[in-house]
């Protein structure tokens, strides 16, 4: 059993200047949780509401003040001093407290600050590490035994980079690293040797995106996906073998009247799954993102047969974090991998619960960081503690990026866990 003998909010400011919610947990024993959450631009319908002010004389409307207030109101009143048997039953707590289907009353951002929060202040009151916390939430009883493989951004197109070209990310996956540490090594290689050709091609000098990625004018998608292959050769990595691509194509935020605007002739869904069939052949790619827009349920079991095996079918806008959508994805065959946020569920057991979902079907999950993000580093160790095969959290660049690669060498270097296949 538990006791909350504190809960605090704070408005602070996340890697895009816009306002976010952290919470301070301090528990009975004095053990305190400190945790700030992210925030994404290219969102999903179906995720859970954050919360914002609206008040457009505050930082354009997106003040988080009542976020925070709920926090220090309704939310430590109803917890405080109040037995709680473990996260479930906080989150239960929290889920009753807001009483709406999407966490629309008190904000997602307010619920799940404080859901990491109480998670942080239960893995320092026990003196073990986060990551190993998080594997006792995930199963009781269970230890963290992988590491995740990084999946870093190296373009970025589509809401993180002004719509210079529809698709949002082209990331590189550096298949033959034994060690994150490795793994971070090729890819800064990488990163450096697009950058020069940013210059050379697009006289363009490094200027980023949202998420740290180099955003130069493209013409089109297939400009980025093949300069993403030229940047691995630069680097003297052979794509594919050394170093293969993933895609987020986030094709909802393109997805208009049943047709797909990529440029030129827009595309029905059949002509889409074609498209993207297209680029499996030509480039290195061993995950796709969104290839389908998320009211295109019909078409996604047809492009999960499509790519076979070629590479993973990775529901994110589709998916939402969403236990009952993952259910349904599972049931029909739509997709063979999760993108897991948290904050588009709003709270840690529901994530929970979307992941083990996910991988009883025997889905490969994906851990991601939002567009917008803090320092905070508890993403690493949810990624180590869920068993997650890879982990997205942007560039190699950024502090609110690197805090969490950073977390992730920390974790390797005391941990003496292993990265998989
Ligand atoms: C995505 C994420 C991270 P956002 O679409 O996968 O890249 O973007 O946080 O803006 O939803
Ligand atoms: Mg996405």
């Amino acid at each position: 059993m538990e006791m909350i003998h504190t809960l605090d909010g704070l408005e602070i400011l996340d890697s895009r200047g816009r306002p976010t919610v952290r919470a301070t947990c301090r528990l009975t024993s004095g053990a305190v949780g400190i945790a700030s959450v992210p925030s994404g631009a290219s969102t999903g319908k179906a995720e859970a509401l954050e919360l914002r002010d609206r008040d457009p004389s505050r930082y354009r409307g997106l003040g988080c003040r009542k976020a925070v207030g709920h926090i220090r109101g309704e939310i430590a009143h109803a917890l405080v001093g109040v037995e709680i048997e473990d996260q479930s039953a906080l989150d239960q707590a929290l889920i009753a407290l807001d009483g709406t289907p999407n966490k629309a009353r008190l904000g997602a951002n307010a619920l799940l600050a404080v859901s990491l929060a109480f998670a942080r202040a239960q893995a320092i009151e026990a003196g073990i590490p986060l990551y190993q916390h998080f594997a006792a939430i995930h199963t009781p009883g269970g230890l963290a035994h992988k590491l995740p493989r990084p999946t870093v951004n190296l373009f970025s197109g589509g809401k993180h980079a002004g719509g210079q070209v529809p698709i949002q990310d082209v990331l590189v996956v550096p298949v033959a690293a034994q060690t994150v540490d490795e793994a971070l090594a090729m890819t800064y290689a990488v990163y450096q040797a697009a950058a020069e050709l940013c210059l050379d091609k697009y006289r363009m000098r490094a200027l980023t995106a949202d998420e740290g990625g180099l955003a130069p004018p493209f013409p089109d998608a297939e400009a980025m996906l093949g300069d993403g292959v030229a940047a691995i050769e630069r680097a003297g990595y052979t794509p594919g073998r050394d170093v293969a691509l993933a895609l987020d194509v986030a094709s909802s935020h393109f997805y208009a009247d049943g047709r797909y605007h990529l440029g030129g002739e827009p595309l029905d869904s059949a002509g889409m799954i074609h498209h993207l069939l297209g680029w499996l052949e030509r480039y290195p790619i061993v995950s796709l993102e969104d290839g389908l827009a998320e009211e295109d349920w019909a078409n996604w079991p047809k492009l999960r047969e499509a790519v076979a095996g070629r590479a993973l079918v990775l529901g994110d806008d589709f998916l939402c974090t969403n236990p009952g959508r993952i259910r349904r994805a599972i049931d029909v065959g739509a997709a063979n991998a999760l993108l897991l946020k948290v904050n588009q569920i709003g709270t840690l057991s529901e994530a929970a619960d979307a992941c083990r979902l996910a991988q009883a079907a025997g889905w490969h999950v994906t851990v991601s960081a939002r567009s917008g993000e803090t320092e905070d580093d508890w993403l690493a160790d949810l990624a180590v503690g869920w068993g997650s095969g890879h982990l997205k959290v942007g560039s190699i660049t950024q502090s609110e990026r690197l805090a969490k690669y950073n977390r992730l060498l920390e974790i390797e270097a005391e941990s003496g866990l292993k990265m998989k296949g």
